[in-house]
């Protein structure tokens, strides 16, 4: 049977689809203190300040476009004899726009809404507020339906089903800094998965890796899917 590929993504990837990344310098957190947007208790202090942060970047989510890497991503899984899943961090749906379908959006999705009262999820527009209510109990609760620090990302059963099943994992374009993900390849490594780091430059954890490559993603990315088709 043919490998089963698991692929971790990062900001990395999208960033040169106009969509900022975090800690590189000049990043998202140099801008906007994490503290203040990206956790339960910063949006309890300030849910004005949070859901500008998130309308900002729902705007520019909705005006990016899929970039080499996405697509190269998107044509390995089509084209890939075996099993590919792409677990990502990121909350762009630039995966799907670039025709990936086994994508699994661990820390949620910027183009949903998540009632803060009921739990119903809904499409969300452009731009959300306080006054933003919730279609299925009317409460003026509606959230961006993201995963904040302290929080529990999605669909980790699945996800360890996944990295339990991996031939080969591959981490493209992520810092390694946020946990369980930065978890990840320790857990499949430890098992005997081979592993892959596909970043700008070598990661915090980038030891955790059997190899690495270093290059910009839409590069580094599309050669290493052309170099995977090409396997005999
Ligand atoms: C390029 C490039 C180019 C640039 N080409 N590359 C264990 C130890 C210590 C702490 C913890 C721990 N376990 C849990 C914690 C706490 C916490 C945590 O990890 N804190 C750390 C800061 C230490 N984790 C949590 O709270 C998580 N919840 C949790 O653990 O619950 C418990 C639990 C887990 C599992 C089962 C049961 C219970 C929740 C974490 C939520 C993170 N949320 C955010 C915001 C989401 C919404 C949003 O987007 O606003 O997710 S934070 C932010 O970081 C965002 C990202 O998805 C995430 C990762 O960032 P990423 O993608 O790595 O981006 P960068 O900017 O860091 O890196 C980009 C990389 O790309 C760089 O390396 C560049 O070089 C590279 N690059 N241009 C290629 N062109």
């Amino acid at each position: 049977m043919a490998d089963k590929i698991v692929i971790l993504t990062g900001a990395g990837l999208s960033a040169e689809s106009g969509l900022g990344t975090f800690r590189d310098k000049g990043g998202l957190w140099d801008k906007f203190p994490l503290e203040e947007v990206a956790t339960p208790e910063g949006f309890a202090a300030n849910p004005t300040r949070v859901h500008d942060f998130y309308n900002l970047r729902r705007g520019l989510c909705m005006d990016a476009a899929p970039n080499a890497a996405h697509a190269a991503l998107a044509e390995l899984e089509a084209r890939w004899a075996g099993e590919v899943v792409t677990i990502t961090q990121n909350v762009d749906d630039l995966h799907e726009r670039a025709g990936s379908h086994a994508v699994i959006h661990m820390h949620g999705e910027l183009l949903q809404a998540l009632c803060g009262a009921c739990g119903h999820r809904w499409e969300a527009p452009r731009e959300m507020s306080t006054l933003t209510e919730c279609p299925a109990c009317g409460a003026a609760a509606a959230r961006p339906d993201v995963v904040w620090f302290g929080e529990i990302p999605y669909q980790m059963d699945e996800i360890f089903t996944h990295l339990e099943e991996a031939d080969l994992f591959v981490a493209i374009g992520t810092s390694g800094t946020v946990y369980p993900a930065a978890g990840f390849v320790a857990e499949v490594r430890a098992r005997g998965c081979a592993t892959l780091e596909i970043n700008l430059e070598p990661s915090d954890g980038a030891a955790a890796f059997d190899d690495q490559r270093q290059g910009k993603a839409t590069d580094a990315v599309p050669a290493w899917v052309s170099e995977m088709l090409a396997r005999p």
